[in-house]
């Protein structure tokens, strides 16, 4: 790395870094899409902060460089740190670990050695940018080590770290090997963020029963080398979306010329359901098809009625329990098709591809009823977007109780996606919801969102780190 680059008063550490490669764009670069950057860029752009993260390409050396008035930091990943580091220990460890064994956890020690191996890295990296004193923020299971390291190189440092994920039970989380060292990975940090109430309640708990410290409403006391007591918090901060942005999408007269055109291009069916999820197990994609195919085989629906169009985003796919998901799923989906499709119509229009932010808008305007069936979710961000989208009050939402977002979409129609007697109820209950049903709950999702934006928690989150710095 080249030493003449800036050091900076906030630092966002990720995994990935906030930009995809792109031939057409200029300077070879374009801003990844999604909400944390929408949130953090602002953030960085005025106190000219930087940004630490693998730029996605195995192998890639880069120097820091400056993209959007923030400083990108490249943190280097060999083709091993991406096999046993990302796809090993943090996709097929913690991922399934902390979303309640859906999948089975491999432990391997040759991916932990490579996860402690490359959470020091992002330590380092981050170490060499922050000036005396800075604020940094690490984000997600993948470095999970990262805030302690950061911690011992650096006490000057005041530390945040976000869990976008689940923080599974104690009777779960205890299988892990490393269980220790992840709790005082993650106890280097100030603010320890989560999702729900329940995840920190479950951090909490883990660290009261492996390392025995005391924690009184989420103030945890850690000893420190030096004999003294420090308190590190864990609380809730529930993420959310750019709900104006998506509201201002909505309204615009192309998108709801193609909301009109994605109907048409359906056959123009009394309802449309819609599901849009990466191609994940925690998803529960799954659990939806069967009830939605019960629901055709019984003929309470169908298909000249009633389409789902299920957009399963690409995901993992070097992962094997990703492969043979996709496997199973197309499985089901030709075979509902199968058994139910006519000339005319298609019980489920299923899309294994990416959309620009534009058309998800689109199909979200276009869909009568939501599916997010999700057996375990951190937030699930698809559920807050769908409700700032639906600029006429219209549509209604199945939601997993199992969600994060479960928490504050009190008018959602709540369901638990094992029981898919109950999920097949519910979605018939949404289909028949009135127009002034629809409008009831919908007015008061839409408000819970627009308050509750992604601004409004990264602020809450720096604050505390804030009151961390005061109180030094
Ligand atoms: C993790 C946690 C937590 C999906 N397909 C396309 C597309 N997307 C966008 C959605 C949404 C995002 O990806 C997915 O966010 P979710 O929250 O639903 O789920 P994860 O990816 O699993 O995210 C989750 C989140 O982190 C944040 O903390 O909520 O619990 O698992 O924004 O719109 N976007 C576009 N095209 C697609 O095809 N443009």
């Amino acid at each position: 790395m080249s030493d003449t680059r800036a050091e900076a008063d906030v630092i966002v550490v990720s995994n990935r870094l906030p930009v995809d490669h792109s031939e057409d764009a200029e300077g070879g670069w374009r801003r990844s899409p999604g909400g944390l950057v929408a949130a953090l860029e602002p953030v960085l752009q005025t106190t000219g902060g930087a940004w630490v993260g693998w730029p996605g390409t195995a192998g890639l050396e880069l120097d820091p460089f400056e993209f959007d008035g923030m400083s990108l930091v490249p943190v280097m990943l060999t083709d091993d740190d991406v096999e046993l580091y990302y796809e090993g220990f943090s996709n097929d460890t913690i991922w399934p670990l902390y979303h309640d064994v859906i999948s089975p956890p491999a432990y391997h020690r040759v991916w932990w050695d490579a996860y402690v191996r490359v959470n020091e890295r992002f330590a380092r990296a981050a170490a060499s940018v922050a000036r005396e004193g800075a604020t940094v923020w690490v984000h997600d299971y993948q470095l999970q080590l990262v805030p302690k390291m950061l911690r011992d190189l650096r006490p000057d440092l005041v530390i945040g770290y976000f869990h976008h994920i689940p923080f599974p039970a104690y009777g779960l989380y205890s299988q892990l090997p490393w269980r220790r060292q992840v709790l005082d990975g993650l106890l280097g940090a100030d603010v320890i963020g989560f999702q729900r109430v329940a995840d920190a309640g479950n951090f909490a708990r883990a660290v009261r029963r492996q390392l025995g410290f005391d924690t009184k409403a989420g103030a945890i006391r850690v000893p420190a080398a030096d004999g003294r007591v420090r308190i590190a918090v864990a609380k809730a901060y529930p993420i959310s979306i750019d709900a104006a942005l998506f509201d201002e999408i909505a309204r615009r007269p192309d998108v709801q010329a193609r909301a009109v055109e994605i109907r048409e291009s359906l056959g123009n069916p009394r309802t449309v359901l819609f599901g849009v999820d990466r191609l994940d197990y925690t998803k529960g994609i799954m659990h939806r098809l069967k009830a939605y195919g019960e629901l055709l085989a019984e003929h309470r629906l169908d298909v000249a009625d009633v389409t789902l169009v299920q957009v399963a985003s690409p995901s993992r796919e070097r992962v094997a329990a990703y492969m043979q998901l996709r496997d199973e799923i197309e499985l089901t989906v030709g075979r509902i098709n199968g058994d139910h499709d006519t000339v005319g119509h298609t019980a489920i229009r299923y899309l294994h591809h990416s959309y620009p932010r534009e058309e998800m808008i689109a199909l979200y305007l276009a869909a009568d009823v939501m599916l997010v069936t999700a057996l375990r979710d951190g937030m699930n961000l698809v559920a807050k977007e769908y409700v700032a989208s639906r600029i006429d009050g219209r549509g209604a939402l199945v939601l997993s109780e199992f969600t994060g977002a479960a928490d504050e979409l009190a008018q959602a129609i709540k369901v638990n996606p094992h029981d898919i007697q109950g999920l097949k109820e519910a979605i018939i209950a949404a289909v028949q919801m009135t127009p002034a049903e629809q409008t009831r709950r919908m007015r008061a999702l839409r408000r819970r969102v627009r308050d509750h934006d992604v601004a409004g928690w990264s602020k809450r989150f720096l604050a505390d780190l804030d009151a961390v710095r005061s109180d030094r």
